[in-house]
């Protein structure tokens, strides 16, 4: 899962410069770096440091770096295990994520990115009141309907389950036992628990419930690039970080094939670039 992103974007933006010639390339490399670059706010107004906890494939924890990766935010991880949650023992607050910016604790992802934007993104106090509003609708979206699809469809039958355990037991932080353990009762558990996830959101089909969030997003985005222009705004950030963990599963891989979220995932993909996060 974590080579398939590279390989994707190398396979594609190498296909492009054969088809192109030498000044297709030089082109649009020129208009990629200016069209997707990311906007890293002024030096002295960074946080200097900025902790993590997470579960490597949470939605939300994904939420908050996709912010942190586009603003070009040096983070430290701390992968929290999620059966003893020992890494987070000295918090009140029981869920990830929880970011720690120079010594004060934020928690819930909405709430983290907020506080963040404030920090860093004096300038924000200018966007007009009626694109702030498309922004906040979408940004609820994410968090009331968007998320609630997700896990019905990554553990939608016996092996898309153990599909998703596995990514989350080899990504997560699990000892060797709970490694095995958690993969094949995760997975059994998280099928019977999605069942009832469907029931209480009123989700008949999985699948087509996702593919019509997927196209609502699309119609939403209007024929722009990105729902803030020619800018990835707030609720892009958000879609895509919920979307990122489940992208190489199968049911993400249906997602692109089936509806027409893949150009703006591909930008997406492009604009955040490499993660901010710094390798310990
Ligand atoms: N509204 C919260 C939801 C956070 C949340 O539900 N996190 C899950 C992980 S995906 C969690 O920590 N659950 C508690 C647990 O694992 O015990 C947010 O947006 O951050």
């Amino acid at each position: 899962h974590w080579f398939s992103p590279l390989l994707n974007s190398f396979s594609k933006s190498s296909g492009q410069a054969v088809s192109l010639g030498l000044v297709g390339v030089v082109a649009s490399v020129a208009t990629a770096a200016s069209v997707y670059a990311k906007e890293p706010p002024p030096a002295e107004i960074i946080p200097k440091d900025v902790v993590l906890y997470q579960y490597e494939a949470c939605p939300f924890c994904n939420k908050v770096k996709a912010f942190l990766d586009y603003y070009d935010i040096p983070y430290k991880v701390v992968e929290v295990n999620p059966i003893s949650k020992k890494e987070i023992k000295w918090s009140d607050y029981k869920k990830v994520p929880i970011l720690m910016v120079d010594g004060q604790q934020l928690v819930d992802s909405s709430a983290i990115i907020d506080q963040l934007s404030e920090k860093i993104l004096p300038g924000k106090a200018i966007i007009s009141v009626a694109d702030e509003d498309e922004e906040t609708k979408w940004r609820r979206w994410v968090d009331n309907h968007l998320v609630h699809v997700l896990s019905p469809n990554i553990y939608r039958n016996t092996s898309e389950a153990l599909e998703s355990f596995d990514y989350i037991t080899s990504n997560g932080n699990f000892s060797f036992t709970e490694k095995i353990t958690v993969k094949y009762a995760g997975a059994a558990a998280m099928y019977f628990v999605s069942k009832n996830l469907k029931k209480k959101y009123n989700i008949t089909d999985e699948r087509a419930a996702l593919y019509e969030a997927t196209e609502t997003w699309v119609d939403a985005l209007n024929g722009r690039n990105f729902l803030g222009g020619s800018k990835p705004n707030l609720a892009d950030l958000a879609v895509f970080g919920v979307l990122r963990p489940i992208r190489y599963l199968r049911s993400g891989r249906d997602m692109v094939e089936h509806t027409r979220i893949g150009e703006w995932y591909s930008r997406m993909e492009k604009v955040v670039g490499e993660s901010s996060r710094i390798k310990a």
